[in-house]
């Protein structure tokens, strides 16, 4: 393989996917030295065949809003690869979804499947829908026009759709609800992160940002380092936000800052039970602004314009949307002393941010290994379903713990460097490109 060549390539073959293209150049650089070393990968034109997806859905979405007003949307699947099981991955629903962010996502999710050590094949899918401003009932207006769609194309041993940005757990309720009516089908495992009356997972909404902590706490072990008393600053007040500020929180750090598309919120005292659950009313107010919590809190300050990374801080954990944390970003952040960054978020931070970590010596993680709790969970969630039963947030947690554990492992495995430290963004991408590309390769050229 000649990384250089297949990225002219697909340029030529996929022009204006930046990050689409950025994904794929990301692992192909990884995973460079180890594939010359296995000719069958080269003669099964292994490379070459992972790095398109398997099939993309594309629709139509037209529903009607509050004010009567006819709206259209575009709806995507993206099914990347089955190789090692059923597609799974999430839904993105954002006013910026397009092809190439989808397939960058389905492309990141074959790979943090591979790593979680369940059978899921990877995809994504979303919509352009705008969630920011909508009622609740236009959001399951929107949610039902899509599934009359999408249903045909998903099922429990096809492809499980789960949330992602601007998709939690009402919006999977109002897909799920549409689904059955149009399926008939009453299987509860064909979408994942549902809610506990009707098949959900316990821990499924706090295992993204819970599992990213249980990995953040492996490497940081490795590097004899520690939670405690390190200050945190979190970006985002979602989903994933807003597990991670909850472990962080409990392992003995304190999250001094959490952020939004509006602005900053310095949260000198760390966070509280309250300040925590305020995060959970912020993301349903469907505002999109994290300015509120400051009036909320007297002890917190908000800052328009500003990012998390300009406040000073130990650990940096991007949690809400793909190069959040840019070259400057990342500058800015060594220069005021962090020694950690874990992407919680896909593609958290651009390459000229990772490169600026790694060269200063901060630990640095990506992530497909840090964010891989979330679809576990879901794998754990499916697992449930097709046992009909379920099980404790102790027994999903001790799960949980397992399966970050051994993706830490994996990455040191195949991302230790000679001088003992741990390249942790080579060992996720070579560990997760081996499960995936060994089972292509048994099951012959499909
Ligand atoms: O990026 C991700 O891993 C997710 N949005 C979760 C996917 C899932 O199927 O739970």
């Amino acid at each position: 393989m000649n990384v250089k060549n297949l990225m002219a390539e697909l340029e030529r073959k996929h022009p204006g996917e930046s990050e689409y293209l950025q994904a794929v150049q990301e692992v192909l650089e990884s995973i460079e030295e180890v594939y010359n070393q296995h000719p069958e990968f080269e003669k099964a034109k292994i490379v070459e065949r992972i790095v398109e997806p398997d099939r993309i859905f594309t629709f139509r979405v037209t529903w009607v809003d509050d004010k009567g007003e006819v709206q259209t949307n575009l709806g995507y699947r993206v099914q990347f690869n089955s190789a090692i099981g059923p597609y799974k991955g999430g839904l993105r629903f954002h006013k910026a979804v397009n092809p190439s962010m989808l397939k960058f996502l389905g492309f990141e999710q074959t790979f943090k499947n591979a790593l979680t050590t369940l059978p899921m094949g990877g995809a994504k899918g979303g919509s352009d829908f705008d969630p920011v401003g909508k009622s609740d009932a236009e959001i399951m207006r929107f949610c039902q026009a899509f599934m009359t769609e999408l249903w045909n194309n998903i099922g429990v041993d096809t492809d499980v759709p789960a949330g992602d940005v601007g998709v939690g757990g009402r919006e999977i309720g109002f897909l799920n609800g549409m689904y059955q009516k149009l399926a008939r089908k009453y299987h509860t495992g064909v979408l994942t992160g549902k809610g506990m009356t009707w098949g959900g997972s316990e821990l499924r909404p706090e295992a993204t940002g819970y599992g990213a902590l249980y990995f953040v706490q492996h490497m940081l072990d490795k590097a004899g380092k520690s939670l405690k008393g390190a200050t945190v600053a979190i970006s985002g007040f979602g989903n994933v936000a807003w597990g991670a500020a909850q472990k962080a929180t409990e392992l003995g750090a304190k999250v001094i800052a959490i952020s939004g598309p509006d602005g900053v919120i310095y949260n000198p005292n760390g966070m509280t039970d309250e300040k925590i659950d305020y995060m959970l009313e912020l993301r349903a107010s469907n505002r999109n602004i994290v300015a509120p919590f400051a009036e909320r809190f007297p002890d917190a300050t908000f800052t328009p314009g500003k990012k998390a990374w300009s406040v000073k801080c130990d650990i940096a954990l991007p949690c809400a949307f793909q190069n959040e944390l840019n070259g400057d970003d990342a500058k800015e952040l060594i220069a005021n002393g962090t020694w950690c960054c874990a992407e919680v978020s896909n593609m958290g931070c651009t390459p000229e941010a990772i490169h600026a970590f790694q060269s200063a010596g901060v630990l640095f993680a990506p992530g497909k290994a840090v964010n891989a709790g979330g679809v576990a969970t879901s794998g754990l969630e499916m697992t449930q379903n097709c046992m009909h039963i379920s099980w404790s947030g102790k027994e999903v947690d001790e799960k949980l713990h397992y399966i970050m554990e051994s993706i830490h492992e994996a990455c040191v495995k195949y991302g230790t460097q000679e001088d003992g430290t741990v390249n942790y963004v080579k060992g996720a991408n070579i560990a997760g490109f081996m499960k995936v590309a060994t089972a292509m390769l048994e099951q012959g050229i499909i």
